[in-house]
Formats: C-alpha cells, sequence, structure tokens
C-alpha cells in the first residue's frame, strides 16, 4: 500500500474511533426523552385541586419500549385512562394535587433513614392503604420500594414496599390487580417554573450503587413537574 493510501486509512480509523467515542458519551449522558408532559391544565378551573395517578412497577416489561428489564414509574393519562411511559406533567400553579400512587415493587431498609420521612405534604403525612402515616421505619414491614421527591417543592414521600416473596408479585408493567400498596398525599404546586422530581432510593439494580440506568433516566425513576400559571 502506498503512502497516502496508509496515511488515509489511518486517518479514516482514527475518525472512525473518534465517532465511537462520541457516540458513546452522548448515549451516557443522554437523559433520554423528556417526556410529553400530560397536560392537566386542560379545562382546568382555578382553584379546583388536581388528581394525578401514578404507580411503581419492578420491570417496566416489553410493551413500553426502551428498557424492559429497568424499574420505572408509569403514569395514568387522565383523558384515555391508560397507562403510559411518560412520568413529566404540566400541572396549574399554586393548585392542591391529590397524588394517588400504586406502589407493585418490593421494598428494602432505606439507606437513608431521613428518606423513610413524609415532607412536603399537605398536613405533612400520607396514607398507605387508608392508613395516615408521617414516617415509616424502613426495618419493619417490606421496607421501602421507592420514593416520591420534588426537591424545589420540598416535596418526599416514602412508597412502602409489597412483600417481594408472594407468588403473584407483579413481574413486568402493567401490573392491574397484582398485589400493590395504595399510597395518597397531596402538595401545593406553588409559583409556576420547571421542577424536577425523582425518586431517591437507589433502585436501580445492576448499576453502580444502585444510581445508574433507571434512576438517572427521565420517564423511569423521575420527570418533570412544568408549573404554569
Ligand atoms: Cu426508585
Amino acid at each position: 500500500m502506498s503512502f497516502t493510501g496508509r496515511l488515509s486509512t489511518a486517518v479514516g480509523l482514527f475518525l472512525v474511533a473518534v465517532a465511537l467515542i462520541i457516540w458513546a458519551l452522548v448515549s451516557f449522558l443522554d437523559p433520554g426523552n423528556p417526556g410529553g408532559y400530560v397536560n392537566y391544565t386542560l379545562g382546568h378551573s382555578t382553584g379546583a385541586p388536581v388528581d394525578v395517578n401514578l404507580q411503581t412497577v419492578g420491570a417496566i416489561g416489553t410493551g413500553f419500549g426502551g428498557h424492559p428489564t429497568w424499574v420505572s414509574y408509569l403514569q395514568k393519562d387522565p383523558t384515555s385512562g391508560q397507562w403510559i411511559h411518560d412520568t413529566s406533567m404540566t400541572l396549574p400553579a399554586d393548585t392542591v394535587v391529590h397524588m394517588t400512587i400504586d406502589q407493585y415493587d418490593s421494598g428494602s431498609p432505606l439507606r437513608n433513614q431521613e428518606w423513610g420521612q413524609v415532607q412536603g405534604t399537605i398536613g405533612g403525612s400520607a396514607t398507605l392503604n387508608g392508613k395516615s402515616y408521617k414516617v415509616y421505619n424502613s426495618y419493619s414491614g417490606n421496607g421501602v420500594g421507592h420514593t416520591f421527591a420534588v426537591p424545589g417543592l420540598g416535596v418526599s414521600v416514602p412508597l412502602i414496599g409489597v412483600n417481594g416473596n408472594l407468588p403473584n408479585i407483579c413481574g413486568q408493567a402493567p401490573c392491574g390487580s397484582l398485589p400493590h400498596n395504595v399510597i395518597t398525599f397531596s402538595f401545593k404546586t406553588g409559583a409556576p417554573g420547571s421542577y424536577n422530581w425523582q425518586c431517591f432510593v437507589p433502585c436501580g439494580l445492576g448499576y453502580l450503587y444502585g444510581n445508574g440506568g433507571p434512576m438517572s433516566t427521565n420517564n423511569y425513576m423521575g420527570g418533570f413537574l412544568k408549573v404554569v400559571a
């Protein structure tokens, strides 16, 4: 091969390597689809509360694309009543949100006991299957599976796990009538702005310290609240 031939092969291989490195970096840093922002402001009358229904599942399954084995949240589309893989929402400002979370995942003791405390909700409490709680001892019962936390609004709620040894624990979404805990709480949206929400329980199984994968990807263990006037 001539010198120019070898040179262009070397340059070509170098460019391919650079392209691969850029691709790997972008895929690593990409937070994923920002979400379609389920819109709760349509037809909303000022002052009226808004109902939001989420669910948490141990594995999203094959019906929702992406990463079937990843732990995830789902949101119930208020218009169609369907569970969708989109964790972001557009909410009216200064409005009470009544949140209902169907929690299908098992739990464990928390690494940080502060996550066991209900914070920033109306009344400083939440309900677990109809029973009020302000703090949950994650060393008791089935532990805590996930948290729903909006740091910008001071909201953090531990979501109590179901018994992981049950024979009919939900393997992948949608989970329907399989064993789950129903957790409810209310909070106020506050001033217009963009607020991220996320789970703080390192639940990304198979990732470094449990904090990679679904923990750092939008539409899995976090999302955004777009609060509008
Ligand atoms: Cu989680």
